[in-house]
């Protein structure tokens, strides 16, 4: 399971409703031309926590249908409502996804006991391994060593998706649990994660530099650190200019602009001014 996975994009129309055929371009695009090892689906960058339960499982459908076998596919399920999670979990895994994937649970501050009861719940619902997805800035959850440890004593727990700035205790996870899969989750910080030996990246920016990040990482793991450094520079002026436009609206319209029907993102997220949209399409003629 180790390598890059793009942090998969769904393609919805005006309305919000998924747009079967453009999702399925996306998904053909991180795999023909972003050459990505693995897609996860249905993560933040899939506006996972802005849609309906039946459009989860229809995008797994569809992302299964369009990438058969020719990449490995991680489902996120994580979800407030446990049942529901479950049922996520279940359902992809019967689908053949190769791994599933939760966030912490958030928004009403549970404690460590609760979170692990969380997992638990989902792991004991299914036969397939899982990957912690760890995102403290937008969760709230912080979790500490002892805790990651706590939840990786469960063999069926294979590794986390670390979507922090916290590179101590990234560290400490890797030199601690050597055997157990570290993905990077900042795509900005791709470069210090891998020095720190990461087994692969998930990223939402990889739906439109995948290239430049299996640069990053091959020549950090081959210690070309100045090559690595100059590579991130470049990924990082593009990233700089997506934030500043809008992350999530300013990716789809590069893919747009690229020939990929991204479509719309779900309200309440706002789509791009006219203004915004000619500032996308600058920044990908200046840095892709
Ligand atoms: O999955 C992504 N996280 C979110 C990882 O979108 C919340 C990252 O790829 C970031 O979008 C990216 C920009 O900050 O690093």
């Amino acid at each position: 399971m180790k390598g890059l996975y793009t942090a998969l994009m769904c393609s919805f129309d005006e309305k919000g409703n998924v747009n079967e055929k453009g999702l399925r371009e996306i998904v053909r695009h991180n795999i023909d031309v972003q050459q990505m090892d693995g897609l996860y689906v249905n993560g933040s960058t899939g506006e996972n926590f802005l849609i309906s339960l039946a459009q989860k499982k229809q995008i797994f459908d569809i992302v299964k249908n369009e990438a058969g076998d020719d990449v490995k596919l991680i489902a996120q399920v994580g979800a407030l409502n446990l049942d529901e999670a479950v049922e996520l979990a279940k359902y992809a895994t019967d689908l053949g996804y190769n791994a599933i994937s939760a966030v912490t649970p958030f928004y009403y501050k549970f404690d460590f006991e609760e979170i692990k009861d969380y997992y638990n719940t989902i792991l004991n619902s299914v036969d397939n391994d899982l990957i912690i997805y760890s995102i403290p800035a937008l969760t709230g959850v912080n979790m500490n060593l002892e805790q990651f440890g706590e939840l990786f004593e469960n063999d069926k727990v294979i590794g986390v998706k670390f979507t922090a700035p916290d590179f101590f205790l990234l560290e400490r996870i890797r030199h601690a649990y050597p055997e157990k899969l570290i993905f990077s989750g900042f795509d900005e910080m791709l470069l210090s994660a891998s020095v720190l030996n990461v087994d692969g990246a998930i990223g939402s920016t990889f739906n439109v530099n995948g290239q430049r990040a299996r640069q990053i990482f091959e020549l950090a793991q081959e210690g070309r650190i100045d090559e690595a450094r100059d590579v991130q520079k470049t990924t990082n002026d593009l990233i700089a200019g997506i934030l500043d436009n809008g992350l999530y609206p300013t990716i789809k319209e590069m893919l747009k602009y690229k020939g990929v029907d991204a479509g719309f993102c779900r309200k309440p997220m706002k789509s791009l001014s006219e203004e915004g949209i000619k500032r996308a399409q600058e920044i990908a003629d200046k840095h892709l």
